[in-house]
């Protein structure tokens, strides 16, 4: 059993996101048994969920005359144009069903607010509207994260550099983490994460 002030933090491991899903990561799904191993083994347990309106501002289906994988300017900044997924309530948006969700203390939705997107678990995409997540973390003690789950180079390491600057020390567990990797983003994303501090492991 890990310390008391440690934290899995699982990001969206949802079926949009697994193989079959409007969203693949490729061997997106390789990853939950590693995962449903690691969960009983820490303490503070968080799965996150993106879960995004019909219509939602980072969908290519949106913006007229879009496709998928490209990006738009919307007024925090460039935004990358996705396939819809992830749509609240529809299946897509749901856990993969081998990931053992019942083992998880709390569950933070992102991605809600029609006109914003968030990678992060901490902030959205504008980079100052909470999730909340900092607010759990801190009340249940928590000094020290562990992240998995997808995609390595959008939400987690969105996630990983964001915890890095509210200080947390922060790993990465790679070989329990996907990637989209669109132009290269895996290379900036690991780049990124470890400038900012965060510990790439396995
Ligand atoms: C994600 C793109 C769009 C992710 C979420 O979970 O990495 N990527 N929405
Ligand atoms: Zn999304």
């Amino acid at each position: 059993m890990r310390p008391a002030d440690e934290a899995l933090i699982v990001i969206d491991v949802q079926n949009d996101f697994c193989p079959g899903g409007a969203l693949a990561v490729e061997g997106g799904d390789q990853i939950i048994p590693q995962i449903n191993a690691m969960l009983p083994e820490f303490a503070v347990r968080v799965l996150t969920q993106d879960w995004h309106p019909v219509g939602h501002s980072s969908f290519a289906s949106t913006h007229a005359g879009s496709a998928p994988f490209g990006t738009t300017e919307l007024p925090y900044g460039t935004q990358v144009l996705w396939p819809d997924h992830c749509v609240q309530g529809t299946g897509g948006a749901a856990f993969h069903a081998d990931l053992h969700t019942d083992l998880g203390d709390v569950v933070i939705r992102k991605g809600f607010r029609p006109e914003i997107d968030s990678y992060s678990a901490f902030f959205e995409n504008d980079h100052e509207t909470p999730t909340g997540l900092d607010g759990y973390l801190a009340e249940r003690g928590v000094k020290k994260l562990t992240l998995v789950g997808l995609a390595t180079d959008f939400c987690v390491y969105y996630s990983a550099v964001d915890a890095a600057s509210l200080g947390y020390d922060v790993t990465v567990l790679q070989s329990a983490c996907r990637a989209i990797d669109l132009d290269g983003s895996l290379a900036t994303a690991r780049e990124a994460m470890q400038a900012a501090g965060v510990r790439l492991e396995g």
